[in-house]
């Protein structure tokens, strides 16, 4: 039984939602707090312990809006990514699991900086249709939440012309330390990337082949052979088949179900070794109030499953016995 050891988690919202152009995606972290994110916590086992960080906030630097061709937004993902990679860092320092509740995904370029500063040595799962690779020559969006991947490691580091105000993040992670599963929607530049690089990448057609838990378990063998790392879950709701998760800005058909999803995280938190999780593109403003409460609802199933929370259900605890054996 997992109820055996404590468990820590300190949850900190990141209303942002400047990394892509549709309004809504900020308002995910009220919206699953709301639904009740903390309780359905704190209610997965008697030996969880929650705090809750509240949300990021920031400021901007005008100085720098347009400095980079091809961001979007660029000034607001600086000012925020700054802020709360310091944030990850102090929840992890506080010993506790990080579980940051985007906003989209640009916000993970933070949370990934953020674990490495508080751990150094982690290995990170990209769950996502995207690949989220793009740099500002290869994005035909110019969206940020396209590039997150590509700013955090250091084989990609010299393909990024002078970035101004993101001085403080460092690109020392190394694409061999990431691998991907539920692709399904990739770029052409960035399947030349995943190609060439040999970057590990379990799309809907390996999941298909080998199933989720080999897929989950070759991935995790690749990045942290010596099951000694930090792993880093960036989990985009996208990875899951829009029709069980639709309220998302770039959702993609022929995803991962929600079963899937959820036996993913329950293999992660068998590790041991689960240090951080982003959920990351619920956009409480798509479709109708139906769509918004799958997606919901579906997210939290997917974040207790990394938590512990037990499908076959957990016995009593002998003082709650009604009948003393
Ligand atoms: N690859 C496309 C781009 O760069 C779309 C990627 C973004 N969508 C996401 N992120 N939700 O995973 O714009
Ligand atoms: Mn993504
Ligand atoms: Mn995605
Ligand atoms: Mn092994």
């Amino acid at each position: 039984r997992n109820a055996s050891s404590k468990t820590e988690i300190g949850v900190v919202g990141v209303p942002f939602e400047k990394g892509q152009r549709k309004v809504g995606v900020g308002n995910a972290p009220k919206v699953m707090r709301d639904a009740g994110l903390i309780n359905s916590l704190k209610q997965i086992h008697d030996k969880i312990d929650v705090k809750d960080y509240g949300d990021i906030t920031y400021s901007i630097d005008h100085d720098i809006s347009n400095a980079v061709p091809n961001m979007i937004m660029y000034e607001h993902m600086v000012a925020c990514a700054k802020a709360l990679s310091k944030q990850v860092t102090e929840i992890l320092n506080d010993g506790r699991i990080c579980l940051t509740i985007g906003g989209d995904h640009s916000i993970a370029v933070a949370t990934v900086d953020g674990h490495i500063q508080a751990k150094s040595n982690v290995a990170l799962l990209w769950i996502d249709a995207h690949a989220d690779i793009n740099t500002n020559l290869t994005s035909t969006s110019g969206n940020l939440h396209g590039m997150p991947v590509a700013l955090l490691t250091k084989e990609l580091s010299d393909y990024w012309p002078y970035l101004p105000g993101m001085d403080w993040q460092k690109p020392v992670m190394s694409i061999r330390n990431v691998a991907y599963i539920g692709l399904r929607s990739v770029d052409s530049f960035e399947r030349l990337l995943i190609d060439n690089m040999g970057i590990t990448a379990f799309g809907m057609e390996e999941v298909e082949k080998f199933g989720i838990d080999q897929c989950v378990h070759m991935a995790l063998e690749k990045i942290d052979p010596t099951h000694s790392k930090s792993i880093h879950v960036s989990f985009d709701i996208d990875s899951i088949d829009s029709l069980e998760a639709p309220s998302t800005g770039t959702p993609v058909r022929g995803g991962l179900t929600l079963r899937e999803g959820i036996h993913l995280m329950e293999v992660i938190h068998k590790t041991g070794r689960l240090s951080a999780i982003d959920l990351v593109e619920v956009n409480p403003s798509i479709g109708t109030k139906h769509n918004v409460d799958l997606t919901v609802s579906a997210a939290i199933h997917i974040i207790a499953a990394a938590f512990g929370y037990s499908r076959k259900g957990l016995r009593p605890k002998v003082d709650d016995l009604p009948i003393q054996t």
